[in-house]
């Protein structure tokens, strides 16, 4: 394989951006990888080709039902005419190897339509914790030209409140006797819901379950009342008041100017991780280069104080 420049990424997008399925699998390949360099000129190309996707967070305990739930949603989007993609983040825990071929299972139902695609993706951090490399990934499936966009996440806590982050609606996936509303409170779950779906609503206890999120929402909410869903992920049911109630979440955001509030704060954190990873990755140079020998021995010497030794060093990385 030789080495990727920046034609290449031209060409790659473009054929991304037509459609090229296999271009869409090479690109999100790339994401994962990490190769920064090579990263930002095909997300360059493909940034302005982006902002038409509704991107969707289906999070929730392992278990709950969300990828039986994406799936069923995948359905309901597809009869009304949308295309899906979907970004499966995987839990690194080696226990959940059988989930995983559940969802393949599952998701097989889809694997002969054109207009779904379905990817997963390892979390690299903590279990749930979305990787650096998510948005990009959301940024490079948005510009392939889906309209809509699941990120599915095995999470609790943290890994909700980051889906919130990237996700314009985020859908809080819950089901009877696991995991309950007042653990949701403290966790912070209850402000990153833009839509409850109290799953498994065949079995005992969902109407518990539903009154409690209602009581919790009593005690204070923002301007957007999260509708509290039942829905039967196994069979489908509830699945298409899923969909109109995360359409109706969207039209909200577009109508109270929401979107944008959330496109920028997004594109803030974005930035700001780039810039980060982008000195890091500098200084990483600056201290093989053996600059920071240079520095550190005449800190060492007293000539100079650590202050100043840092004030040079970054002086350094800025060239
Ligand atoms: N009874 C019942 N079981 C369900 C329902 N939805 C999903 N399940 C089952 O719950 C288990 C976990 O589902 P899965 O979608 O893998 O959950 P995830 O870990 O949240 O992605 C599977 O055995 C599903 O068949 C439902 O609505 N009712
Ligand atoms: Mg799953």
């Amino acid at each position: 394989m030789g080495a990727m420049g920046p034609t290449d990424e031209a060409e790659l997008a473009e054929r991304l951006v037509d459609g090229d399925r296999r271009a869409l699998a090479r690109a999100l390949s790339r994401v994962e990888d990490g190769s920064e360099a090579v990263l930002a000129h095909l997300i360059a190309r493909l940034h302005p080709r982006t902002g038409n996707a509704a991107l969707v967070g289906i999070t929730g305990s392992p278990g709950v039902g969300k990828s039986t739930l994406t799936s069923a949603l995948v359905a309901v989007w597809r009869a009304r005419g949308r295309s899906v993609a979907v970004l499966a983040i995987d839990p690194s825990s080696p226990f959940s190897g059988g989930a995983l071929l559940g969802d393949r299972v599952r998701m097989g139902d889809h694997a002969l339509d054109s207009g779904v695609f379905i990817r997963s993706m390892a979390s690299r951090g903590h279990l749930g914790g979305l990787s650096w490399a998510t948005p990009q990934a959301l940024l490079v499936l948005d510009a392939a030209g889906f309209d809509v966009v699941i990120l599915e996440t095995v999470g609790v806590g943290q890994a909700e409140v980051e889906v919130a982050g990237v996700a314009d609606t985020t859908v809080v996936t819950m089901a009877p006797g696991m995991g309950d509303a007042v653990q949701a409170a403290k966790a912070g779950i209850l402000e990153v819901a833009d839509v409850f779906a109290v799953n498994k609503a065949d079995r005992d206890g969902a109407d518990r379950a539903v009154r409690e999120l209602q009581e919790m929402q009593k005690l204070g909410h923002g301007a957007w009342l999260a509708p509290i869903l039942r829905t039967v992920a196994a069979q489908s049911k509830g699945v298409d008041e899923l969909v109109d109630a995360i359409t109706e979440h969207r039209e909200w955001l577009v109508r109270e100017g929401v979107l944008r509030e959330r496109r920028l704060a997004r594109a803030r954190l974005q930035i700001r991780e780039i810039a980060l990873a982008t000195l890091r990755a500098r200084m990483g140079e600056v201290d093989e280069g053996g600059d920071l020998d240079q520095v550190a021995d005449l800190v060492a010497q007293r000539q100079i104080d650590p202050y100043e030794g840092a004030a040079r060093l970054v002086a350094i990385v800025e060239r």
